[in-house]
C-alpha cells in the first residue's frame, strides 16, 4: 500500500450512513473479518480465550504474546499501580444522590473521570495502564455501592490478577467464585478489542487525538458504548429473553414478529461488518453448555439463535440476520450471579477499556511519535444557500 493507491470510491451513498465500510486509518491491534470474526493480533480469538487475561491485554499493546518473564513483569507492573489507586477520588460516586439513581455505565464513565482528576501523569502509557490496572477496584466500587454495601468491599488483593481480584473484593468465595472467575475471564478476553471502527472505539481514539487525557478519552469510549445498539445491547438482550419468558420455538417467533412489526431491534442480532454467527456468540454459547446448560434464559437463547435468523432473512435490508455477541453474554452473567441486567455493559466496557487503550497508544506513538492528527472527517453541506441579514 503506497500514499498515492485509491483505496475505496466515496459515491453519495455513502454520505450519512455512519461512515460505514470507508477506510479511515490503520488498526495494529485487531480486524474484524466478516466471516471469521475478530481476531487479536492475526491470533483468532478463540485461540486466546482461554490464556491468562492479562496476557492477551500484553499482546494488544506489545503486538506479540509474552514471554513466561515478561508475563510475570507485566502482572507485577498492574498490581504495583492498582496498589496506588487514589481511592479518595471516587467519593465523588458516594455523592450520586441514591445507590441505584442512574445507569452503571453513568457511574463507570464519572468513576474513570475521577480517577483521572486525581491521578493523570499525560504519559499515554503510564495513564493507561494505571486505569487498566484500577478498573477491578473502581467496577467492585461501582457495583457495592449501588448494592448499599459498600462495608462489604474486601482489601484489592492486585495480585489475584484482574478479574479474580475483582470477584475477591465483591466477597466471592469457594466454587462460586471459581465459576464466575472461569467466565468473566473468557467474557473479559472475548471482549477486549473490535477492530478500529466500532463506535466506542472510534469515539475514545477521536477524543485522544485532540490529545485530550486518556481518561476524557476512556470516558467518551464508555458514553458511546452505553447506547443500546452498541454496549447496552448485551443488557437489552437479557431482557428481551426475560420477556420471552419460554423456549418454545412458536411463542418466541410470534413475539420476535411483534417486535419486528413494532419496530423495534432484536438485540443480540446484526452487525455492521460481520456477515456470519459472530465466533464470540459461538464461544460463550458453548460456554454456557458447561456452565449453565439448564437455566432458563439460556435455553431461550439457544431458541432464538435458531429460530431467529430465518426471520431476519426476511428482510433483504437487515445485512446480518445471525447472532452477534451480546445474544449469550447476559444469560451467561445471570447464571453465575449477577442478576441485574443493568450491569452487563460495564463488563464489556471494562475489558474494552484496554484495548481502546492499546488503539490510543499506537495513535500517539503514530508518524514518529508525532501522533496522528486530530480527527477532521468532511461534512458536506446542505440545504444551507448563502445568506445574509437584510
Ligand atoms: N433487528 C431489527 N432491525 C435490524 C437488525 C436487528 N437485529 N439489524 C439490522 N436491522 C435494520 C437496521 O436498523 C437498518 O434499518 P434502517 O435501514 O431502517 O435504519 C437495516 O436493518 C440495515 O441495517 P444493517 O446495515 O444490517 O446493520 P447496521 O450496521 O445499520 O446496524 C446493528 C448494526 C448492530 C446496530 C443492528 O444490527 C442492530 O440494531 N442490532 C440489534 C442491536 C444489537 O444487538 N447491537 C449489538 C451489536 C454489537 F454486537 C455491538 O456493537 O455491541
Amino acid at each position: 500500500m503506497t500514499e498515492d493507491d485509491s483505496l475505496f470510491t466515496i459515491t453519495e451513498g455513502h454520505l450519512d450512513s455512519g461512515m460505514r465500510g470507508i477506510p479511515v486509518g490503520t488498526c495494529k491491534t485487531s480486524f474484524v473479518d466478516p466471516i471469521e470474526g475478530v481476531h487479536y493480533v492475526g491470533y483468532p480469538v478463540e485461540d486466546l480465550a482461554n490464556l491468562e487475561e492479562e496476557d492477551v491485554i500484553y499482546l494488544l499493546m506489545h503486538k506479540r504474546l509474552p514471554t513466561e518473564e515478561e508475563s510475570e513483569a507485566f502482572r507485577t507492573e498492574l498490581a504495583h499501580r492498582a496498589m496506588e489507586m487514589p481511592t479518595g477520588a471516587l467519593r465523588v460516586l458516594e455523592s450520586l444522590t441514591t445507590g441505584s439513581s442512574g445507569h452503571p455505565m453513568d457511574w463507570l464513565s464519572m468513576g474513570i473521570m475521577a480517577l483521572g482528576a486525581a491521578d493523570t501523569t499525560g504519559d499515554v502509557r503510564t495513564d493507561s495502564m494505571n486505569l487498566i490496572a484500577r478498573m477491578p477496584e473502581l467496577m467492585a466500587r461501582i457495583f457495592l455501592l449501588r448494592g448499599g454495601k459498600k462495608e462489604n468491599l474486601q482489601p484489592s488483593k492486585p495480585e489475584l490478577g484482574l478479574v479474580e481480584n475483582f470477584t475477591h473484593m465483591l466477597g466471592m468465595t469457594g466454587e462460586e467464585a471459581e465459576r464466575m472467575n472461569r467466565v468473566l475471564r473468557f467474557f473479559f478476553i472475548l471482549h477486549l478489542d473490535h477492530g478500529g471502527g466500532n463506535l466506542s472505539t472510534f469515539t475514545g481514539k477521536a477524543v485522544a487525538s485532540g490529545r485530550a487525557t486518556v481518561y476524557a478519552s476512556i470516558a467518551s469510549a464508555m458514553n458511546a458504548l452505553s447506547g443500546p445498539l452498541h454496549g447496552r445491547a448485551n443488557q437489552a438482550c437479557l431482557e428481551f429473553v426475560q420477556r420471552i419468558g419460554t423456549d418454545d420455538p412458536d411463542e418466541i417467533e410470534s413475539f420476535v414478529r411483534a417486535e419486528l412489526a413494532a419496530k423495534r431491534p432484536i438485540f443480540g442480532f446484526g452487525h455492521g461488518v460481520l456477515r456470519a454467527e459472530d465466533p464470540r456468540a459461538r464461544l460463550l454459547i458453548g460456554l454456557g453448555a458447561e456452565v449453565c446448560p439448564d437455566d432458563e434464559n439460556y435455553r431461550i437463547v439457544k431458541t432464538l439463535r435458531e429460530v431467529v435468523p430465518p426471520i431476519l432473512k426476511e428482510h433483504p435490508k437487515i445485512k446480518n440476520p445471525y447472532p452477534n455477541v451480546d445474544l449469550g453474554s447476559g444469560s451467561l452473567l445471570h447464571a453465575i450471579g449477577f442478576r441485574k441486567p443493568e450491569y452487563y455493559t460495564t463488563f464489556f466496557g471494562w475489558a474494552r477499556v484496554a484495548g481502546i487503550c492499546a488503539q490510543i497508544m499506537d495513535e500517539r506513538n503514530a508518524r514518529d511519535g508525532r501522533g496522528t492528527p486530530i480527527y477532521r472527517p468532511k461534512y458536506i453541506p446542505i440545504n444551507q444557500p448563502h445568506r445574509r441579514l437584510e
